[in-house]
């Protein structure tokens, strides 16, 4: 173990639960404080951890690093040493960290940290400066604005890109804050979701056909026979999830169980199958831990899934592999669906690039009948390469049709679920509208008077990019300029003069909800600060639907709150201002948020789905959320209770570990439903690029970067180790265009532009590069065409361009290594 300076929590030090912040997985973490000054031990009856420090530690019995200590100075200057470290009683993750969830405690606020320049107050941006202001002013102008948007154009003006997960930046509690007040008070339609253009799911075609996109457990990876992983990359996007629950089965360690799970069926030793047109860390690893022999990378042409999983699904009929009965029992539609899925072996090898040989080896190591004819268990996991893919609703129906006809779903050891990304925690009123509404090109027509931006960055993040940045910067500097203008304004005087600049001039009040000012920084006129988790209570759910409570143990930074407090307090001045001008009628629609903590706003959302006579609510805790109070999840500890919840005994909640044990789907009739999916090709405005640019922009994640980097990018040296984003690329393509590692390449076509770092990698396909995604330099979603599907979900995956050198600095030329980053 390497040598930690950080001082040990002492016995008795507090201890609190927490979920990570970061990614589905929702690994379980303590949080010990104390006051600065003491500490424990190496001796276990020393310190709060139990564990011996006086010789080394056994490899894995405990996690801790440096990264994981913070000093937090509360309001009144108190100073409390804090140690945020796994625990290894959570199922989860079993007592492991990863590169992003180690950091939880450099990530503390802590005025002397990296996080340091958290927003502490409300800012409003005035003569290109930025201006600390307190709550009342800031709410009174946001109110005053959103007033005349609701009285002189109506909602349809009001426009919102909001989170709608868990974790960080989400939660029950916020989600149910900001969806009351956007669909109930509100009553916009102009919303978006922090990662897609329109107010829809990641998943229609699953839903459509009856099946929910979370049914397994975590558990059911380790009793798998087949691993069947589709556009996901899990060692480096859910790591414990994969080092926890895959590693285990594919190194054997979890036969006993699977033997003592399924009694008197054959349990072989478990093959993975990983579908992705690049070779990955997580194939590398998978071959480490199984052998070549049973990983099969199935390195497809991008944006061919459909093609794929019809063909296998044509093969596996052909011989007889599927499950006839069960078709008849559960399901509907599975004839229709054959006629348009047909294809032959030969076809579906020249579309997806996979020899013909290859594809029949993933249908006998997936579908084949074991030993005793049972069936084998395969588990489908899939994530961003197909949700992010060619046609969303295509190759989602033709996956679930597979894993349907196979009966791999509502069976212990199979699935047919998302990876995920953040965690879940989605608790709302029905949204308003009565369609999809691709807000970015709203906005981009010039439509809206006033956008808030809330947990999110589009400016990085969204497809388009460059061209919606262009927007946003050219109508919020009309409102900019309007309020330079001003002199000796009141609040209320300026609310008018950027209320008019919207409503005659085309401009764009911009609101950010954030951590950080970084985010819009460029372009926003007001910021609002929140709290993340440990600052608030806060509950989400992980990827098997584990309900956990985040608790809080320290303030957020200065006047910092909660995002549901925050929506809560919009509302609030909202109501009054209707009360002050005798509008009563409207005053009403934002009653109901007289909330003091965070736990009245789940209560409130979360708990009261499903109640008789509560309105409608669109709720992950189901009509049992009820059951679920802080109470009992502070008793429920980090492994928490998987939703829907049975019953409560006492205080104790029983959950559910799979969902369609009972062959009860959710559709009307409970029949799943298979859908048409034929192979439709590429979009036309995406095969329009090709013919200009030579390079494929696949663009995704790293393990040691979380998102937009909105933490990471306060990591000491990052400037000089990050100066732009990573672009992969074989090393031949790279001499052709005279470029060496560590140059700076510009990426380019008829959408935008935008930088990257290039970085050899030994292993990438000619022509195919891989760039890290939503950088502040270096935005990969810049290129990403305007593309949607007819739900509006983008394809952000695949994008063809030109490359060419633009800079060449040493220094950054000797942070590229040769080696491979995959190997
Ligand atoms: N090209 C391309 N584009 C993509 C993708 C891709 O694969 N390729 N993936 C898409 C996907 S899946 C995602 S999830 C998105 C990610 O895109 P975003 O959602 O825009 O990225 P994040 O970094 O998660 O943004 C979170 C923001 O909220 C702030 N924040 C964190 N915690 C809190 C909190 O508690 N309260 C508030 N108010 N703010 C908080 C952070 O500072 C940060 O600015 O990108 C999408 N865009
Ligand atoms: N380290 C880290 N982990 C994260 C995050 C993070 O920012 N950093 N973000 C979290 C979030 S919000 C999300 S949504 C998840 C995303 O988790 P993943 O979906 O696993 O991650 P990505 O890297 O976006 O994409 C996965 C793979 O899709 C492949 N792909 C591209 N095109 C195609 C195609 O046409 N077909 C197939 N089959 N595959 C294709 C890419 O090569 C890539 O390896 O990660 C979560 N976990
Ligand atoms: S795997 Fe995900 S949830 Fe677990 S520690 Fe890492 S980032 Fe956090
Ligand atoms: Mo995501």
């Amino acid at each position: 173990m390497k040598h930690l300076t950080t001082t040990l929590p002492p016995v008795g030090a507090q201890r609190t639960q927490m979920t990570c912040h970061f990614c589905i997985v929702g690994c379980g973490y303590h949080v010990y404080k104390w006051d600065e000054g003491r500490k424990g031990g190496p001796a276990p009856q020393e310190n709060a951890l139990g564990l011996d420090f006086r010789q080394g530690l056994p490899a894995l019995s405990a996690s801790i690093s440096d990264t994981m200590a913070q000093v937090i100075v509360d309001p009144r200057g108190k100073r409390s040493h804090v140690l945020i470290v796994p625990d290894r009683g959570c199922v989860v993750n079993a007592g492991l960290s990863s590169h992003r969830g180690a950091k939880m405690g450099q990530y503390t606020y802590s005025p002397e940290g990296l996080t340091r320049d958290r927003l502490k107050h409300p800012r409003l941006q005035r003569h290109g400066r930025w201006m600390d202001l307190d709550w009342e002013q800031a709410l009174e102008l946001y109110a005053r604005f959103t007033q005349r948007v609701l009285d002189e154009v109506g909602p349809d003006g009001l426009f919102f890109d909001c989170f709608d997960h868990g974790g960080a930046g989400g939660g029950f509690e916020n989600t149910w804050g900001t969806g009351k007040l956007m669909f109930s008070a509100l009553r916009t339609p102009m919303v978006r979701i922090h990662n897609r253009p329109a107010y829809n799911s990641e998943c229609h075609a699953t839903r459509d056909m009856g099946i929910a996109e979370l049914n397994n457990s975590y558990e059911d990876a380790q009793l798998a026979d087949c691993l069947f992983a589709i556009g996901c990359n899990p060692y480096e996007t859910q790591t414990n999830y994969f080092l926890n629950h895959w590693i285990p089965n594919l190194n054997g360690s979890t036969a006993g169980k699977r033997a003592a799970r399924f009694p008197g069926e054959s349990c072989p030793p478990t093959r993975v199958i990983i579908v992705d047109p690049r070779r990955t860390k997580t194939v590398a690893v998978a071959e480490q831990v199984a052998g070549k022999d049973r990983v099969l990378h199935l390195d497809i042409r991008p944006g061919t899934d459909t093609a794929l999983f019809n063909t296998l699904l044509t093969y596996v009929v052909d011989q007889g592999w599927h499950d006839t009965a069960f078709i008849a029992r559960a399901t509907k539609g599975f004839d229709q669906a054959m006629v348009a899925a047909r294809m032959p072996l030969a076809e579906g090898a020249r579309i997806t690039g996979i020899p013909e040989a290859k594809l029949v080896q993933a249908a006998e190591w997936a579908y084949r009948p074991k030993a005793g004819l049972a069936r084998p268990r395969t588990f489908h996991a899939y994530e961003k390469g197909i949700i992010w893919g060619n046609d969303n609703y295509r190759i989602q129906s033709a996956l679930v049709n597979l894993a349907l006809a196979t009966h791999n779903v509502g069976r212990r050891g199979t699935g047919v679920c998302r990876m995920g990304g953040h965690q879940e925690g989605y608790t709302r009123p029905p949204y308003p509208g009565d369609r999809q509404i691709y807000v970015d090109q709203e906005l981009l027509h010039g439509k809206g008077l006033i956008y808030t931006v809330w947990g999110t960055n589009p400016f990085q993040s969204t497809l388009n990019a460059q061209a919606h940045r262009a927007a946003l910067v050219r109508r919020s500097r009309i409102v900019s300029e309007a309020l330079d203008a001003a002199r000796g304004a009141s609040i209320k005087e300026l609310a008018d003069i950027a209320f008019d600049a919207c409503r005659t001039r085309g401009g764009l009040f911009l609101v950010s909800i954030n951590l950080y000012a970084d985010p819009l920084s460029e372009a926003a006129h007001l910021m609002l600060p929140a709290a993340q988790p440990g600052e608030m209570n806060l509950t989400s759910m992980n990827g098997e639907r584990r309900l956990r409570l985040t608790e809080r143990f320290m303030d957020p930074p200065g006047e910092a709150l909660p995002d549901c407090l925050i929506a809560a307090r919009i509302a609030r001045t909202l109501q009054a201002l209707y009360r002050e001008s005798g509008r009563h009628e409207l005053a009403a629609r934002f009653a109901g948020f007289d909330w003091v903590t965070e736990e009245d706003a789940f209560n409130d959302g979360f708990r009261r789905a499903g109640t008789p006579g509560a309105p409608p609510i669109d709720s992950q805790g189901g009509e049992t959320g009820h059951l679920a109070t802080y109470h009992r999840l502070r008793l429920a500890g980090n492994n928490g209770v998987q939703l829907p919840i049975q019953r409560a005994e006492g205080d104790k909640l029983i959950g559910t570990e799979m969902l369609y044990e009972d062959e009860r789907f959710s559709t009307a009739d409970g029949r799943a439903t298979f859908l048409t999916a034929a192979w439709n090709g590429w979009p036309d405005m995406v095969t329009a690029q090709q013919s200009k640019h030579r390079f494929w922009i696949n663009n995704g994640r790293t393990n040691e970067v979380w998102q937009t980097g909105y933490h990471d990018q306060h990591q000491p040296s990052w400037d000089e180790r990050m100066p732009a984003a990573l672009l992969e690329m074989s090393p031949a393509d790279a001499s052709s265009l005279g470029l060496q590692g560590g140059d700076i390449a510009e990426v380019f076509n008829d959408h935008g532009s935008t930088f990257a770092l290039v970085r050899l990698e030994p292993t990438a396909k000619p022509g195919q590069t891989f760039m890290t995604f939503g950088q502040k330099r270096g935005t990969a979603g810049d290129v990403v065409t305007p593309w949607v599907d007819r739900h509006v979900v983008p394809y952000y995956k695949g994008t063809w361009a030109s490359i060419r050198r633009a800079a060449g600095i040493r220094a950054w030329r000797e942070l590229s290594s040769p080696k491979s980053r995959i190997a």
